[in-house]
């Protein structure tokens, strides 16, 4: 059964960070629970308990067996809307019977989010183009080569000795930050890796509950403080716990934040100064969540974001929601900055890896 267990620190107090006040001396941890066991409703009235009978112990929870039940979400399925509408739309410009309609084709690339500038760009680029078959052909080649160079078998690493990995997962509020790394949680668990969840949204009793619900599922423990704590202090403490325990990952959960409070944003380069501090050489990766319906605007918040804390990938949320999947395109020019994963769905398995190639496959299949 799911139980909130009170933790001594115990490893020795960390000395107090200079620009930060010192932990909480007490945090929460979560410990994963079996997947099928139901929580009783919160108004339900309370059984008289019986006798506790001698029960087998629970067999250990396999987060493969969760994901193995757990339907997988397609790049197909994601991009339907995107492809029916949006594609569609400038397949039949680039193939005008009288020849590719190039100042309609620009119009396309805007109204799908591509940018103006870089619409303009493009259709220049591809008129130029000598080497295509044709003009959807040269148009396609020049998308591809908007996306930025990646290592293909690219997963967060531990990159100081004996460290864990660590995922910072930062956005504005809304785009998809908690059920990202509920989706990623299982992915890991899945192939083996040994994580902990940091519930460093202390904005909000809420989120931590939600963020509780997500570790269940995926059968890893959280760390979590009281809502209103600092989220520097949950983050350390998960640190702490995963260096304790030989855990080779750390995901952490912050509050959504508009990109424009700059108190907010400090908040952000406080955790990753904490990060710095506890595990020095971590390197983590910064995953800046972007809710793909939110059009040119999430280009702003992606910089302010970069600029604060150096992000080093994103993560392009309901996917499946938007006709104008060019925001892709868009984001990697921009920043430079790769795509790691895009979201397409509410559910589990709803989160693919991000790779270039299959990704303008899909767009024009
Ligand atoms: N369709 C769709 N919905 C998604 C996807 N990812 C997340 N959502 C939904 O987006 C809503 C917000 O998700 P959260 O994970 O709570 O977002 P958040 O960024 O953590 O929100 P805050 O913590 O309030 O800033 C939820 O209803 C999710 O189910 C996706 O890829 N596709
Ligand atoms: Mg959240």
């Amino acid at each position: 059964m799911a139980f909130w267990r009170r933790r001594g620190v115990q490893a020795p107090e960390p000395p107090p960070l200079p620009s930060a006040p010192a932990p909480p001396r007490e945090s929460f941890e979560i410990e994963a629970s079996p997947v099928e066991e139901a929580r009783p409703a919160a108004d339900s009235p309370p059984e008289p308990r019986p006798p506790e009978p001698a029960s087998p112990a629970p067999a250990p929870f396999d987060p493969t067996a969760f994901l193995a039940v757990a339907p997988t979400g397609s790049l197909d399925t994601g991009l339907e809307r995107t492809r029916s509408t949006f594609i569609n739309q400038l397949r039949g410009y680039l193939g005008d019977a009288d020849g590719p309609q190039w100042d309609d084709v620009e119009e396309t690339l805007i109204a799908g989010d591509v940018g103006a500038a870089l619409a303009i760009e493009l259709v220049e680029r591809a008129r130029r183009r000598r080497d295509s078959p044709n003009a959807e052909s040269a148009i396609r080649t020049e998308l591809a080569a908007l996306l930025v160079k990646r290592d293909p078998d690219w997963a967060p690493r531990p990159a100081a000795a004996g460290g864990p990995a660590v995922i910072l997962v930062v956005g504005v509020n809304g785009t998809g930050k908690t059920t990202t790394i509920g989706k990623l949680a299982a992915r890991y668990a899945g192939e083996g890796r040994v994580l902990i969840l940091a519930a460093a949204d202390t904005f909000r009793a809420a989120a931590i509950d939600q963020l509780r619900i997500w570790a269940d599922r995926a059968g890893v423990p959280m760390i979590a403080h009281a809502p209103g704590a600092d989220p520097g202090a949950v983050v350390y403490d998960a640190l702490d716990a995963a260096v304790a325990r030989g855990a080779d990952l750390v995901i952490a959960d912050t509050a959504g934040r508009l990109h424009t409070k700059s108190n907010l944003m400090d908040e952000l380069s406080k955790i990753r100064r904490v990060i710095d501090k506890r595990l020095p050489g971590a390197a983590p990766e910064t995953l800046f969540v972007l809710d793909a319906t939110t059009g040119q605007n999430g280009l702003a918040q992606a910089r302010a974001f970069h600029e604060a804390v150096g992000l080093t990938g994103i993560v392009l949320t309901k996917l499946d929601s938007t006709a104008k999947g060019g925001i892709v395109f868009a984001i990697e020019d921009a920043l430079k900055v790769p795509v790691r994963f895009v979201g397409v769905g509410e559910g589990v398995g709803d989160l693919l890896p991000f790779d270039p190639d299959e990704f303008v496959e899909a767009l024009f299949a």
